[in-house]
């Protein structure tokens, strides 16, 4: 398995899961959402829609409103807990976050062809001795990582279907997006479009 070392902190795996393994995936988060309906998650202050739509799996979730961002057990429509974690999803944690505790959130973030993620960082977890583990399923995106400084230098990186991009160490609070999916580049969603999951410890290990 080649890991491609992007910058300090950033490793990619092309092609982490066989396709196989993707079918498999895909198969487990229809059932996620079906217990846990995709949501429009609203940005805090402004309630503008986002153009991503999510749901979570795990014992957290990550929800935004007019509140403000957020971790919490339920799902913010249902008021159901979030379904469990996919045991591959705990499976690529354990072969690759380099972390000892598991993790308690799998955001599960949705885009239509059109749909973008604006530069961000991602902060809200109390526990940044963890990193994020990303996965991507369908049609390919293209990426943008800076530095941890809003407006520094950025290069981007394409993100296909079945890689994994782990972000931790000094990266693990550089500003990162979505720029653009490439419709069409994946036939693994037979609607388009593309899924992306990120798995995140939340909490501060106890001991
Ligand atoms: C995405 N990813 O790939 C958005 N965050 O759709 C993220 O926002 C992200 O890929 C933290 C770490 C890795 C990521
Ligand atoms: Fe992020």
């Amino acid at each position: 398995m080649t890991r491609l070392a992007v910058a300090p902190g950033v490793f990619h795996w092309p092609g982490y899961l066989s396709p196989e393994a993707q079918a498999a995936l895909l198969a487990e988060l229809r059932e996620v959402a079906r217990q846990a309906p995709f949501f429009s998650p609203r940005m805090p202050k402004t309630g503008k829609p986002f153009s991503v739509r999510m749901t979570n799996c795990g014992s957290l979730g990550w929800v935004s409103d007019l509140a403000g961002y957020r971790y919490q057990p339920q799902h913010p429509e249902t008021g159901a807990p979030w379904p469990p974690m996919p045991a591959v999803l705990q499976d690529a944690w354990r072969a690759l976050a380099g972390y000892p505790h598991p993790p308690e959130a799998c955001l599960v973030n949705f885009y239509e062809a059109s749909a973008k993620m604006g530069l961000h960082q991602d902060r809200d977890e109390l526990e940044f001795d963890a990193p994020v583990l990303s996965l991507s399923l369908g049609d390919t995106a293209v990426f943008r990582i800076g530095s941890t400084e809003r407006g520094g230098k950025t290069h981007s990186l394409k993100l296909a279907s079945g890689d994994a991009l782990l972000f931790g160490g000094e990266a693990r609070l550089a500003y990162h997006g979505i720029d653009r999916i490439l419709a069409g580049s994946s036939a693994l969603l037979p609607q388009g479009g593309r899924i992306n999951l990120t798995l995140r410890r939340v909490t501060k290990p106890r001991g």
